[in-house]
């Protein structure tokens, strides 16, 4: 590329050369030329210059051709006339022209050595310049390429590492599974070798169990027997032990009245010697509580011989003497008494308030030890009366419990109400009296009735100023008549005393009743 004081000076030779193609027409005109070469590099210019000698003018041909020759010798040569004017004022001019195109020539010639060795040394610095440009951007590129490469690098070297690392690693935990898994083939190994081991230990207990569990089986054969020998004797031993149990609840209940019998001898101990042979047996009446020490009346415990059931019996421990057993008491009506032969044997009522003791009861008393019957009785006018017999007894059941009484004595009469020997009792469905009729039925309740009789205790209960007229009510007929039925009356049997007797119980030491009381009733 040409620089810019090249292009100059090439344009200037183009004028240069133009100029001189224009002279050297007319000089070819003229006849004569002068060529100038002028090297520079490998270019070389050649200038082809018109010799200054005095030729004829040619204006048409030199007008027209070039207008820098046209200026001045134009005007000469309007003003010239003739030739040799006109060829020293041409000649002068050429000589001008020679010797400004020689200054030219030289000025250029100067300059243009000036200028190239300027443009070389500009060019060779540009080139330099521009090669060193390039060289420092294909430095930077370089060193950037170098420096991402580097990168590259160092991450391939980066991944790689990451990579053997892993691969280590890998290779680490591969040895150690590897390590591991040898151990534990080894391990297995062991472990098979003392399964083995076991095995045939497992085989010999076997065997020895075996042994064993047959000897126990031979053992247990021998136990079972045992066994149901035992149970035997154990079922035995159960029965007697079930004997024994019932023996000894009996004896409990032995030990029990042993111990009643005990507590009731501490008791005679302290009172004396004069009531032991009470308490000896079971009180038969209200005598023999009496004479054990209680003075109360009020409802004690007997227990009559051949009578299976102890009875509750009213004693009365104060009327002529006391000691007396209550067998029968009407006093509010309270109580029925139109009863069958069996409530009159059984007994019935309440021994505290309206009762009967009952046949079989008395009958069994007054069997055993002598009697007296005392019979107490009063009306609606508040008068009272008793009836006394000395001796008293009842018959058995088969022998209808007959009456037997003897030593009447008393305030109800003169004589005795009751049919002193021989009367059978009666009720309503047993007919032992000595009437054709039926004496129980017709005046009620139960009694020993005659043929009726003269009394009837056991009547229909009259309310008061009901109690007149009345044949089925309660009768006594030597206190009140025979149609009169009474207000109360009481039948009991004991022992008549004489009045000395009384002071002859004051004497003892007794004890207090309700004590006693809890005694008996046990
Ligand atoms: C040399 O280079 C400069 C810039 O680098 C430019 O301006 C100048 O024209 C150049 N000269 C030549 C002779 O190429
Ligand atoms: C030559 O040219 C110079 C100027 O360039 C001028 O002054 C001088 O008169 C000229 N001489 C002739 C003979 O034309
Ligand atoms: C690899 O490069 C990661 C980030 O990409 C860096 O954390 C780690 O330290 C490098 N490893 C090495 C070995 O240079
Ligand atoms: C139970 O006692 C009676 C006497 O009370 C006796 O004969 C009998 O052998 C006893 N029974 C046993 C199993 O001891
Ligand atoms: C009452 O018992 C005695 C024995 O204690 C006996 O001899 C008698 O026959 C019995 N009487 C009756 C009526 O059972
Ligand atoms: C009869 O007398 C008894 C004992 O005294 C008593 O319990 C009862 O309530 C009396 N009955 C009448 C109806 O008065
Ligand atoms: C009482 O009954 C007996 C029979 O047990 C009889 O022999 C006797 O005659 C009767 N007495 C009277 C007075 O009827
Ligand atoms: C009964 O005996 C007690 C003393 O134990 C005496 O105080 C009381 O008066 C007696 N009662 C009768 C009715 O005898
Ligand atoms: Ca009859």
């Amino acid at each position: 590329m040409p620089s810019p004081p090249a292009m100059l000076l090439g344009g200037l030779l183009l004028i240069v050369a133009s100029t001189t193609v224009a002279q050297r027409r007319g000089q070819e005109a003229a006849g004569r030329r002068r060529a100038h070469r002028v090297q520079h590099g490998q270019c070389s210019y050649t200038f082809v210059l018109p010799e200054p000698e005095p030729c004829p003018p040619e204006p048409e041909a030199f007008g027209g051709s070039n207008s820098l020759q046209r200026d001045s010798p134009a005007a000469t040569l309007n003003l010239g006339d003739w030739p040799s004017q006109r060829m020293r004022q041409l000649e002068k001019m050429l000589e001008n022209n020679t010797q400004w195109l020689q200054k030219l020539e030289r000025y250029i010639q100067m300059n243009l050595r000036l200028e190239l060795a300027q443009a070389q040394q500009h060019m060779v610095q540009n080139q330099t310049a521009t090669m060193l440009e390039l060289g420092t951007s294909l430095l930077t590129q370089t060193t950037a390429q170098t420096r991402k490469l580097t990168d590259v690098e160092a991450q391939v070297l980066n991944q790689t590492s990451r990579m053997e690392i892993q691969l280590l690693e890998t290779s680490l935990s591969t040895n150690k599974l590897e390590k591991q898994l040898l151990l534990q083939g080894h391990e297995l190994h062991r472990l098979q070798g003392h399964n083995s081991a076991l095995e045939t230990r497992v085989q010999a207990l076997e065997t020895q169990q075996q042994a064993e569990l047959a000897s126990l089986r031979g053992e247990k054969e021998r136990l079972r027997r045992l066994l149901g020998r035992q149970s035997g004797a154990l079922a035995g031993l159960e029965r007697t032990l079930r004997a024994a149990s019932s023996n000894s609840s009996l004896l409990q209940r032995q030990q029990h009245q042993l111990l009643e019998s005990v507590q009731r001898l501490v008791r005679v101990m302290a009172q004396g010697p004069a009531s032991m042979r009470a308490a000896d047996q079971l009180f038969q009446d209200c005598a023999e509580i009496q004479r054990f020490g209680a003075n109360a009346s009020g409802i004690y415990t007997i227990h009559v011989a051949n009578v299976t059931e102890p009875r509750k019996v009213f004693c009365d421990m104060e009327a002529s003497g006391g000691g007396w057993t209550l067998i029968q008491r009407r006093e509010n009506g309270s109580v029925n008494f139109q009863r069958n032969w069996k409530d009159y044997k059984q007994g019935f009522g309440n021994p505290a308030g309206e009762h009967w003791l009952g046949n079989e009861v008395v009958h069994q008393l007054t069997s055993r030890a002598t009697y007296s019957l005392r019979v107490e009785l009063q009306d609606w006018e508040g008068n009272e009366a008793y009836a006394q017999y000395e001796h008293f007894q009842l018959g058995s059941e088969a022998q209808l419990y007959r009456l037997s009484l003897s030593g009447y004595s008393g305030s109800a009469g003169r004589q005795s109400s009751l049919v002193l020997q021989g009367t059978n009792f009666s009720t309503r469905d047993a007919d032992n009296d000595n009437c054709l009729c039926k004496c129980a039925q017709m005046l009620s309740g139960g009694w020993w009735f005659d043929a009726c009789g003269l009394s009837n205790l056991n009547g229909i209960y009259y309310p008061a100023r009901h109690h007149v007229r009345k044949l089925n009510g309660i009768r006594w007929h030597y206190f009140q008549g025979p149609s009169y039925s009474l207000r109360t009356t009481r039948m009991m049997v004991g022992e008549l005393r004489p009045r000395e007797a009384k002071t002859h119980s004051e004497e003892r030491v007794l004890d207090p009743n309700d004590l006693l009381q809890s005694v008996f009733t046990l």
